[in-house]
């Protein structure tokens, strides 16, 4: 080779190089086994807890997960975790048994020690995932869960858990109505939470105007906003349009587009799996 060939090589190589490590395609999976059963290793804790909403004027069922190692003399911080329009505070563990995606990344070391709370995002007095799920009423409960959340569990949680409790050790993140929620509650919100994230987003995700109406705010207070779904998911476009502001405004953000994925538990799972690994670092 000559000079100019030698350079022209070099060139090329830099390039390749450049656009493999800034590409967005370039995004890892989650591996083969991620969310099977591992017996052999230590396991989290799952515990029911009841709290008084004095938003709703009930007692409210939650599920928290306290990871493998908990101990009441450490602090940790937490992530409010939430479920979609056809579920309540089981159906990530039915559906996503996120308690084995974890546990298996806290076996490889993969993930910090967190607290997960996985709420009943329907806050209403018959709070129940039965009957017409799409009715006026029960869509509307999914917009009261700001005020329960901020007023009445993460109160609760910060009382009756080991936690640190400030923004920067509290994330929210979710699937579907959960997505839009974590979005609306977490961007809106930014003195609380300074980690969000939205798995396959639904119609209930405010505009993006709306959702951060002050980028510059939102670029320094943010530690990760985290956006997925499946390209064949008919909400898709909830997060597109997500996205391409936060492209347009220079908003760091992570922005995950499963392959044929569909609205579904294997997009939300792999997403828990990829999110969870940035919370906290
Ligand atoms: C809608 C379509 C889907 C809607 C909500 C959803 C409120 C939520 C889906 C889910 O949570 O899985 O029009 O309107």
């Amino acid at each position: 080779m000559n000079k100019i060939n030698q350079f022209t090589f070099l060139l090329f190589v830099l390039l390749v190089l450049s656009l493999s490590s800034h590409s967005q395609s370039a995004v890892e999976e989650a591996p083969q086994g991620y969310d099977v059963l591992r017996s052999e290793i230590p396991h989290g804790k799952i515990d029911t807890i009841t709290y008084n909403s004095s938003t709703v004027g009930t007692n409210r069922k939650a599920l928290v997960y306290t990871p493998p190692g908990y101990s009441k003399d450490k602090k940790y911080p937490v992530l409010y975790l939430l479920h979609g329009i056809g579920g309540d505070e089981k159906e990530w563990l039915n559906g996503g048994h996120p308690e084995v995606i974890l546990d298996n990344l806290y076996a490889e070391k993969k993930v910090e020690p967190m607290i997960v709370v996985l709420p009943n995002g329907r806050a209403m007095k018959d709070d129940r995932a039965g009957g017409n799920i799409m009715a006026p009423d029960k869509v509307q409960a999914f917009a009261t869960f700001e005020r329960d959340l901020l007023d009445d569990l993460i109160p609760y949680i910060e009382k009756s858990f080991p936690v640190i409790n400030d923004r920067e050790h509290r994330a929210i993140a979710g699937l579907s109505m959960g997505g839009g929620q974590s979005l609306n509650f977490g961007l809106g919100n930014l003195d609380k939470f300074a980690w969000v994230g939205g798995f396959s987003s639904a119609p209930n995700t405010k505009s993006p105007e709306v959702l951060i109406p002050d980028p510059e705010k939102a670029k320094q207070q943010l530690k990760l906003l985290w956006i997925s779904c499946g390209d064949k998911d008919g909400l898709f476009r909830f997060s597109q349009r997500t996205h391409d502001y936060l492209v347009t405004n220079n908003i760091p953000h992570g922005y995950h587009v499963i392959p044929d994925g569909l609205h579904d538990f294997n997009v939300w799972k792999s997403s828990l799996f990829l999110f969870s690994q940035l919370l906290f670092k």
